[in-house]
C-alpha cells in the first residue's frame, strides 16, 4: 500500500434531506423553499424532476444504510430538514420526523457507521422564507431554537454536528447570481443574509457548548482557492479580495471569530455593511467550531479586472476582480468544473498554516457525470473508472498534505447514492450506487463503491 491513511480516518459519504429523501408532503412535512420553487417554476428543473421525486431515503434508509456498510463507510453525513422536523419552521416538533431521524441515526450506529448531522443544507422552510429568511434577524432565532431542539432529541447518539452546509451558496443563489430561490440580485440582502448564517452559526454552537454534551460542531464551507492570473501585483490583489469574499467571509469568522479586513474595508467603503448589534461581534469572536468540513469541487482563477463595470451595474464582488479560464485545464465536461487536484492540498495546507491546523476533513469531493447508463456492464455494473480515478487523485494529495502535518480527519464522497441536485435534477449523477428512477429508485453499487470499500479496508490503496 503506497497511500497509508491514520487509523480511525473517517471514510464515508455526505449527503442532504431535500436531495434524497423524497417523501416532501408526507407525515407532516411542511414546505421548503425547493418544494415551492419546483411548484411555481418547474422548467428550472431539469426534466420536470422535483423534490417529491429524489431517491426515497425516506422509506428506504435501512437499505441504503446497509449499502453503505457494504462499501466499508465507518461514517456518513446527512442532514436533517428543518421543515420536516418542525413544520413552518417554528413551533410544534413533528413526532413522526423524530421516529424518521431516530431510526436513521440508529440504523448507522447499529451498522457501524458513525453519523455526522447538518442542520442546514439550502432548505429554508417556506414560511420563514416568506417573512425574508435569513434576511431577516428572527430566522436566527428560529433557526437556533431548531437547532437546540435537534441536539436535544439526537444529541445523546450524535456526537459530529454542523450548523450548516456551505452558507456561501444561499447568498450566492439567492441574492446574487440566480439559483437559488428567492433568485434577486441584491447585493445588500446578500450581506445580510451572509451576516445572519453566521451568527446563526456561533448561537448555535453556544447552545450546544452549553448543553454539556461530549461531542464536536463545526461547519462545512466550499473552499475555491483562488489562483491569480500571474504575480503581476494586480492580479494577485484580484485574487487576495476574490479570496476575501468567497471563502475568508466565512472561513474566518468560523474559525477565528474575525471577519477579514479586505472584506469590511470594501463594505464599509461601498456601504454595505449589514445591520448588527454590538453583542453579535462578541458572539462570533466566543463561538468558534471546533471542526472543519471542507467540500472542494473546483477553484478560482482569477486576474486583475480588464473593464470597470458599468455605472448602473448592481454592486457585485466581480467589481474587484474577473475570473478567466486557464488555457489548457482539466474539465468535467458535464459539470463545467474545473479538475484540479492540487488544489484540495492547497486548502489543507493554509488550514495547517494560517488557521491554527484546526481539525478539519473534506466533506465533499466528486464527480457529476450525465449519462452513466452507458458504462453499465452486462452484469449491470457501472463501470466509473474515471470517478475512481477522480478520487484516488484527489486522496494522493490529501495524503501528502497529511503527511506534511495537515489535521485532517477524514474523507466524505459526494455522495452516497445518485441523488437530486438543486439545478440539475438527476442529470448529473454523482453517486457511489445508482438509482434508477423508472424501477422503483433501485439501487445498484457502481465499480468506485467496492474501489472505496477496498480503500477503506484497507485504509489507503
Ligand atoms: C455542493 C452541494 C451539494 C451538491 C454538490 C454537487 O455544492 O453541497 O448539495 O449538490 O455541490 O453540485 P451539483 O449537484 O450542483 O452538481
Amino acid at each position: 500500500i503506497k497511500y497509508k491513511f491514520p487509523v480511525d480516518f473517517w471514510w464515508g459519504s455526505s449527503a442532504s434531506a431535500t436531495q434524497t429523501e423524497g417523501a416532501a408532503d408526507v407525515d407532516g412535512k411542511g414546505k421548503n423553499i425547493w418544494d415551492y420553487w419546483y411548484e411555481i417554476e418547474p422548467h428550472r428543473f431539469f426534466d420536470g424532476v422535483g423534490p417529491q421525486d429524489t431517491s426515497q431515503f425516506y422509506t428506504k434508509y435501512k437499505e441504503d444504510i446497509r449499502l453503505m456498510k457494504e462499501i466499508g463507510h465507518n461514517s456518513f453525513r446527512m442532514s436533517i430538514s428543518w421543515a420536516r422536523l418542525i413544520h413552518g419552521g417554528t413551533g410544534e416538533v413533528n413526532g413522526k420526523a423524530v421516529k424518521f431521524y431516530n431510526n436513521v441515526i440508529d440504523e448507522m450506529i447499529a451498522n457501524g457507521i458513525e453519523p455526522f448531522v447538518n442542520l442546514f443544507h439550502f432548505d429554508m422552510p417556506l414560511e420563514l422564507q416568506e417573512k425574508g429568511g435569513w434576511v431577516n434577524r428572527e430566522t436566527v432565532e428560529a433557526y437556533v431554537n431548531y437547532a437546540k431542539t435537534a441536539f436535544e432529541l439526537f444529541g445523546d447518539r450524535v456526537s459530529k454536528w454542523f450548523t450548516h452546509n456551505e452558507p456561501i451558496v444561499p447568498v450566492e443563489g439567492g441574492y446574487m447570481y440566480d439559483f437559488h430561490y428567492p433568485n434577486e440580485v441584491n447585493f445588500k440582502k446578500a450581506v445580510q443574509v451572509a451576516f445572519h448564517s453566521i451568527l446563526a452559526s456561533a448561537k448555535a454552537i453556544k447552545e450546544y457548548k452549553a448543553l454539556g454534551r461530549n461531542g464536536e460542531i463545526g461547519i462545512i464551507l466550499n473552499l475555491t482557492p483562488s489562483y491569480p492570473r500571474s504575480q503581476n501585483p494586480e492580479d494577485v490583489k484580484a485574487s487576495v479580495l476574490a479570496d476575501a469574499f468567497f471563502n475568508r467571509s466565512f472561513l474566518d469568522p468560523s474559525v477565528k471569530g474575525t471577519f477579514p479586513k479586505e472584506l469590511t474595508d470594501i463594505l464599509k467603503e461601498y456601504n454595505y455593511l449589514p445591520e448588527y448589534q454590538k453583542e453579535d461581534l462578541e458572539i462570533i469572536a466566543g463561538n468558534t467550531v471546533d471542526l472543519l468540513g471542507v467540500n472542494y469541487y473546483q477553484p478560482r482563477r482569477v486576474k486583475a479586472k480588464e473593464h470597470m463595470p458599468h455605472l448602473d451595474a448592481p454592486f457585485m464582488p466581480d467589481h474587484f476582480f474577473d475570473n478567466y479560464v486557464m488555457p489548457g485545464r482539466k474539465m468535467n465536461p458535464h459539470r463545467g468544473w474545473e479538475i484540479y487536484e492540487k488544489g484540495i492540498y492547497d486548502i489543507l495546507t493554509n488550514l495547517r498554516e494560517n488557521y491554527g491546523n484546526i481539525p478539519c476533513f473534506i466533506s465533499e469531493n466528486g464527480m457529476g457525470v450525465e449519462g452513466e447508463e452507458k458504462f453499465r456492464d452486462d452484469n449491470g455494473m457501472i463501470q466509473d473508472d474515471y470517478r475512481i480515478e477522480f478520487i484516488r487523485d484527489h486522496l494522493q494529495w490529501v495524503h501528502k498534505a497529511l503527511e506534511e502535518g495537515a489535521n485532517v480527519k477524514g474523507y466524505h464522497m459526494w455522495t452516497f447514492m445518485d441523488n437530486w441536485s438543486w439545478s440539475n435534477a438527476y442529470k448529473n449523477r454523482y453517486g457511489f450506487v445508482s438509482v434508477n428512477l423508472d424501477k422503483d429508485a433501485e439501487r445498484t453499487v457502481k465499480k468506485s463503491g467496492y474501489w472505496f470499500k477496498k480503500v477503506a479496508e484497507q485504509n489507503g490503496f
